[in-house]
């Protein structure tokens, strides 16, 4: 089994709830970029707008101002590039890909109601993730009446349905389960544990657990979204057993080494 492919996370952002600020400037964020390619990540995350629960929200014109010279700056330098915008915008993502990005990662699988036409129209590659109603509500919307991993499959059935309908290739489709957006820690793990049979139903999988809030849920003494690197790790060989196509990470060179020693003893 092939491992997975490793999408490094870039945030231009002065408020995620793993790095926030810490790459905010132009400048950082492309050294921050490179760094990741370097250390072998298979594409780049670029994300403007945090998505963590209470975030802000931003408006298209800042979001765009962001993540502009970023990606412009990246496509020059990368011409190969895969280069994924994290947006839940439409027009933050037409913009992007007619400035050479070539996946879109939208967290709200289609919450804009334009989404599907931008990305059926480019003909680029789609993350579609699964989450309810917004960063600001989702917390608040984790009862799902068959069980999460019943609910997310039969939600993220419906909008591959919509996608499909709005003319975006089958085959151009990444699903993601969306740890952590409208999931409690304990749903969240229920979606870790189901994560082969997400790949067997649906294909392409991508996983998001790094750094995320289940983990310190599972060790507390842990607190600080610094302190999960090792969770992370552990979480993306799980996705690597499950034969999912991408991992989502801040820590490329920890990843790709954890895969490693996986792969070779395995
Ligand atoms: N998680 C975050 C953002 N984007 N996209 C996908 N497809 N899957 C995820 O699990 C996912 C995502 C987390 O949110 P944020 O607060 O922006 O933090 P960070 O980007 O540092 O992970």
């Amino acid at each position: 089994m092939a491992p997975p492919r490793l999408l490094g996370i870039v945030n231009v952002t002065p408020d995620s709830f793993s790095d926030g600020g810490r790459f905010f400037s132009p400048a950082d964020a492309v050294e921050r970029a490179e760094r990741l390619i370097a250390e072998g990540a298979d594409g780049l995350d670029l994300g403007a707008e945090s998505t963590r629960p209470g975030a802000a929200p931003v408006a298209v014109e800042e979001e765009w101002r962001r993540l502009e010279p970023v990606l412009r700056a990246l496509r020059a330098s990368h011409p190969d590039l895969p280069l994924s915008i994290d947006t839940m915008k439409a027009a933050v993502a037409e913009r992007a890909l007619a400035s050479g990005a070539t996946i879109v990662n939208d967290v709200t699988g289609g919450g804009d109601p334009k989404m599907f036409e931008v990305v059926a129209k480019a003909g680029c590659d789609y993350i579609l993730m699964h989450m309810r109603g917004t960063p600001a509500t989702m917390a608040t919307m984790t009862d799902y009446s068959q069980g999460v991993v019943a609910g997310v499959r039969a939600e993220l059935h419906d909008a591959l349905a919509r996608a499909a309908r709005a003319g975006i290739a089958r085959e151009k489709l990444v699903v993601d389960p969306g740890l952590g957006f409208a999931k409690t820690a304990a749903q969240s793990v229920e979606l870790l544990r189901a994560l082969p049979e997400f790949v067997s139903e649906f294909g392409a999988v991508l996983l998001g657990a790094s750094r995320k809030s289940f983990i310190r849920e599972l060790d507390p003494r842990r607190p600080g979204p610094d302190d999960r690197l090792a969770g992370s790790l552990a979480a993306a060989l799980l996705g690597a057993r499950a034969g999912v196509a991408w991992l989502r990470v801040h820590d490329v060179a920890e990843t790709r080494q954890a895969l490693r020693v996986w792969g070779a003893g395995g």
